[in-house]
């Protein structure tokens, strides 16, 4: 059986998991102690990061684009007969999601709100690239679910949660992005991807005291604000370190 290398709150390993499952392909998970990490797990993985998926013969896969890319060759397809340039442009389009990972993990653990909204621009750009291109469809480009999908889970599923606890919405400004978002978690897919500790670790460690958005209390003064209207028109975001409440007015301005 295939064997991931697991950390629980990671989102390049939930990109993976989700994958298994959307794929049904039994698996199991073994999590490790990322601040103290087995030598076994060192000997197997290049970087020393998870995931690392342990094939049926025994090989150590490791980087999430590489193991996701596999899965889909290794077993059935998501979307069958995809010609090679959908397949390049949907990779293309994975790549983007993934680079988001760390962007939206450390625009969740900003301390002031500078931070928070110099972050949320980063993450806004890469939804308003999406949000162009996006259409009439439950998913990513079509109406089934696909690599891209799965990609932009971990990031989707993660603004969801923030927005749950603490009202602040990253995805406030991106209709499209937002109706997708609902699509993606209608699958069952967020929940079946993560441990069953999952939101109780995730809003532990990016919602505790020492966060701005740990800070903020649900339906209180903490809002998303409007990269496009607010920072690029007005320029606001220049100002120095604003609080929570500055957010109840867009970014302060
Ligand atoms: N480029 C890697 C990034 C994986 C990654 O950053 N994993 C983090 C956990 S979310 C990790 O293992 N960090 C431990 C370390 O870097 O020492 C991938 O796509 O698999």
């Amino acid at each position: 059986m295939l064997k991931v290398i697991s950390f629980k709150i990671c989102p390049f390993v939930q990109r993976i998991i989700g994958m298994l499952e959307a794929k049904s392909i039994p698996y199991e998970i073994e999590y490790i102690n990322l601040s103290e990490k087995p030598r076994w797990f060192l000997d197997i993985s290049p970087n020393g990061q998870v995931p690392v998926m342990v094939t049926e013969n025994g090989t150590a896969l490791f980087e999430s684009d590489a193991i996701a890319e596999y899965l889909e060759e290794a077993y059935p397809p998501l979307q069958p007969g995809l010609s090679a340039e959908q397949k390049a442009l949907d990779r293309a389009w994975s790549y983007l999601g993934s680079k988001q990972y760390l962007v939206q993990c450390s625009a969740q653990r900003s301390q002031n709100a500078q931070t928070l909204i110099e972050r949320t621009k980063k993450l806004a750009s890469a939804f308003a690239k999406v949000e162009k291109v996006l259409a009439a469809h439950p998913f990513f480009n079509s109406d089934s679910l696909g690599m891209v999908d799965l990609a932009w889970l971990p990031v989707l599923h993660r603004a969801h949660i923030i927005q749950e606890n603490r009202g602040y919405d990253f995805l406030a400004f991106y209709p499209k992005t937002k109706a997708w978002q609902k699509s993606l978690l209608a699958t069952g897919l967020a929940e079946k991807s993560v441990s069953k500790d999952f939101v109780e670790k995730f809003t532990g460690f990016y919602l505790s005291e020492e966060t701005l958005l740990g800070r903020c209390e649900q339906g209180g003064e903490c809002n998303a604000f409007n990269p496009e209207e607010c920072c690029v028109e007005a320029d606001c975001c220049k100002t120095e370190v604003m609080a929570c409440k500055d957010f109840a007015s867009g970014c302060g301005c």
